[in-house]
């Protein structure tokens, strides 16, 4: 018999598919977990609610008994506000068993130690309701209004501390970059229940040395973030290219406006606000926090953390930190100072590009500085900590130095301290002074220096992170980048400091950028790893435009064939410049297309720079007598 043939079943009462196959109640998956979560949306004083994720570790419940003694009741909560997605920040591993699993690689310490982990979309992002501003100024002369992101986290940490009962009333906030900003904005006046802060990578100064400009040199890797972050509440995409390498396609743009114009950017109110202040002026001083910080510093414990070779916020940690110190020597404040590329405290730290570090020294960090300094705001009880006020990566010997007066010499500024160490004719580079001369290059803005050789597109991201340790003989090999280096070192070479480029140099131009690099070129040949043969690890680099050398407020023209100094810190070293080594600087008057090109020629507003604008210059760079350029290197004897 066929399957058409066979008699017809009788239909039983279970069969009849009727009501909600959805169950008013399912505890049964959530069972397993070892945490709870709950999502909640929290009201802030002018009735914006921000949307909430809530971890909690499910034996900090059991902790909140009566019969426990009072200081050991309820977990602390770890916090960190963010622009980047709550709810995908607090699901590593989506539905995980394991809380460890759930949350990032750099809490697994925090969850291991039973914190409650509270991660928060800002106002206007992904889940929270209100209106989005891109690093939302704190409220005064470019915020009107009666909220930002100080009291945005006053009225989420009261909330909090009021609403989870398995929490102890004590919370700590960190976070990196973005959410690192976040966390500098609390501290402008913290809520009494914030007892420890770690502002990691944090953005604090868009114009000097984070994210947007370097001394006001433009970062069109931005273009992307703005689409990315702007196009719509959730999570926007990055601009379509026509090439597969992003040399060609800003080169071909022309000026950064003409390549942000034809991606659409105009619709962006925050491009447009950039468009119009390319200057150091009110609307970039008036929102930069490491000025902010030190007006009504919080008594807060915080450490301040950052890459040695962070390639997006290198500026704001180690300048904030600076600054409070100086003005403010009794607040505990503790610089740190890893061999991590941007957010690398938060991942595995063991290597970078070519870089094999001592073990995972971003766990190390985690695990014996930020855990038990945190645990001693926040778990009372636990022990007191005695951490040096700076701990800092040595690169050049793979060990953790602690530092208790670092850079003493800053207090004010770091500009021209260290030894100098004087370009020579010839090439060479040594700590005596040279012969007199000069040495030049041809800059042609039609074929700028690439940052990283070619092709690369800002979206490759895996090239992205560690470029700033990438081998920079792809560029000595160019004619229009100069090269200075010392004979073999016979001796150890120890640096520790901000090494300040000093240059005199003139241009047949009337505006120049001047890129210079501190490099540690490794021996020619490595039997243990060939690949390090000869390589130019960079050390310290960094781009100044040549129009903010007597301003950074009010730019001028370069009087053309007129030598003037330019004289600029460059980001924090600490390295030993080993036996068989030797020192490089190279300097260069483009980093394409990482920084928008110098049209060479003054024009009020280089993002409106015009084709005709662009011309070749010829860059003389003064060695010996008093126009003798150096870079101050901070040796320590
Ligand atoms: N560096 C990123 C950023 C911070 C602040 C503003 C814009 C970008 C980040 O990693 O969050």
């Amino acid at each position: 018999a066929s399957a058409v043939d066979a008699p017809a079943s009788a239909v039983t009462p279970d069969m009849i598919q009727r009501g909600n196959d959805i169950p008013a109640h399912v505890t049964e998956m959530t069972e397993r977990q070892d945490y709870i979560r709950r999502e909640v949306m929290i009201p802030m004083r002018d009735g914006v609610k921000l949307h909430t994720v809530i971890i909690i570790p499910k034996n900090a419940s059991k902790s909140v008994s009566k019969k426990a003694p009072k200081n050991t009741q309820g977990a602390p909560i770890l916090l960190t506000r963010t622009p980047y997605n709550a709810s995908k920040r607090a699901s590593r591993v989506p539905n995980a068993l394991t809380m460890k699993a759930l949350l990032p690689q750099g809490d697994g310490v925090f969850v291991d130690a039973g914190y409650i982990r509270v991660f928060q979309d800002i106002r206007g992002k992904y889940g929270s309701e209100g209106d989005y501003v891109m690093t939302r100024p704190p409220i005064g002369p470019l915020n009107d209004s009666k909220t930002d992101d100080t009291t945005d986290a006053w009225d989420t940490i009261d909330w909090l501390v009021k609403n989870v009962p398995e929490s102890n009333g004590r919370v700590g906030m960190t976070g990196s970059s973005y959410e690192g900003w976040t966390v500098v904005m609390a501290l402008l006046n913290p809520h009494p229940a914030l007892k420890v802060a770690s502002p990691e990578s944090p953005m604090v100064d868009g114009w000097m040395g984070d994210d947007w400009f370097h001394y006001g040199a433009f970062r069109q890797g931005s273009f992307d973030y703005f689409t990315g972050q702007m196009s719509v509440r959730g999570e926007g995409d990055g601009i379509p290219r026509v090439d597969a390498d992003d040399y060609t396609n800003f080169l071909k743009a022309g000026s950064a406006e003409d390549f942000a114009r034809e991606a659409g950017l105009d619709q962006f109110p925050w491009w447009k606000r950039m468009l119009a202040h390319p200057a150091y002026d009110a609307f970039w001083q008036d929102q930069a926090l490491d000025r902010l910080i030190t007006r009504n510093p919080a008594k807060v414990p915080m450490i301040w953390e950052q890459g040695l070779w962070d390639q997006e916020d290198m500026w704001g940690a180690i300048h904030s930190w600076l600054a409070l110190r100086a003005r403010h020597p009794d607040v505990p404040n503790i610089l740190v100072m890893g061999p991590w590329r941007h957010s690398g405290v938060n991942y595995d730290g063991s290597t970078l590009g070519p870089l094999h570090f001592d073990g995972d020294t971003a766990l190390w960090y985690r695990a014996n500085v930020m855990l038990p300094f945190f645990n001693q705001y926040l778990k009372p009880g636990s022990p007191q900590t005695h951490f040096d006020d700076a701990i800092i990566y040595n690169t050049g010997e793979n060990h953790w130095d602690h530092f208790r007066n670092w850079l003493p010499a800053c207090l004010e500024n770091c500009l021209g301290q260290g030894t100098r160490l004087y370009l020579q004719r010839s090439q060479g580079l040594a700590f005596s002074r040279a012969l007199p001369g000069t040495t030049s290059y041809l800059s042609d803005p039609a074929h700028p220096v690439p940052f990283i050789s070619r092709p690369y597109a800002f979206a490759d991201s895996a090239r992205w992170k560690p470029w700033l340790t990438s081998d920079q003989r792809f560029a000595e090999a160019r004619p229009d980048v100069l090269t200075f280096e010392t004979d073999v070192l016979t001796d150890p070479v120890r640096v520790s400091g901000i090494p300040t480029a000093d240059l005199f140099a003139a241009t047949t131009g009337t505006d120049a950028d001047w890129v210079v690099k501190v490099i540690d070129v490794y021996p020619g040949i490595d039997g243990d790893r060939p690949e390090m043969g000869g390589y130019e690890l960079p050390l310290s680099m960094d781009i100044f435009r040549g129009r903010y050398a007597r301003s950074f407020s009010t730019p001028q023209p370069i009087p053309a064939n007129k030598v003037q100094e330019y004289k600029f810190t460059l980001p924090a070293i600490n390295h030993v410049f080993q036996p068989g080594h030797r020192i490089m600087v190279q300097i260069q008057s483009s980093w394409f297309p990482l920084y928008d090109r110098n049209p060479q020629t003054y024009v009020p507003n280089i993002f409106k720079a015009k084709p005709g604008d662009y011309h070749s210059a010829t860059q003389t760079i003064y060695l010996g007598g008093d126009t003798a350029s150096s870079i101050y290197l901070p040796v320590v004897k």
